[in-house]
């Protein structure tokens, strides 16, 4: 599925689709992959619901969670900070298609805050 989110993703490497796909095992786009900073979890970007979002699973592939959950923006580009307990990310939900943000949620996706 090619949403219309994917035409601005010119980071999306083969390599990262590779990882990803071996990981999660889903047909859609699941790329940016991030550890926590604890080795625990990994935050990444797909676009299996049709539109960029950011997940968050446990190291081994399991509880995948969709953390955005905003189907009127592209949310992408998931780091964490040393502490773990945040999760910024860039999203185009505050203005012009493609005009992308910095935000900040809590890693549960909780609290989302612009920065900056
Ligand atoms: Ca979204």
């Amino acid at each position: 599925m090619m949403s219309t989110c994917t035409v601005a993703l010119l980071q999306v490497t083969s390599a990262g689709l590779d990882w990803a796909a071996n990981l999660t095992n889903n047909p859609a786009i699941d790329t940016s992959q991030a550890w926590s900073p604890d080795g625990t979890r990994i935050a990444f970007e797909t676009d299996r619901d049709g539109d960029f979002e950011i997940y968050v699973m446990n190291a081994d592939g399991s509880g995948q969670t969709n953390l955005t959950n905003n189907p009127a923006a592209c949310d992408i580009s998931p780091t964490w900070p040393p502490d773990g307990t945040q999760i910024f990310f860039r999203s185009d939900r505050g203005g012009e298609r493609f005009d992308y943000k910095p935000y900040v949620m809590n890693a549960d996706g909780s609290d989302v805050t612009g920065v900056g």
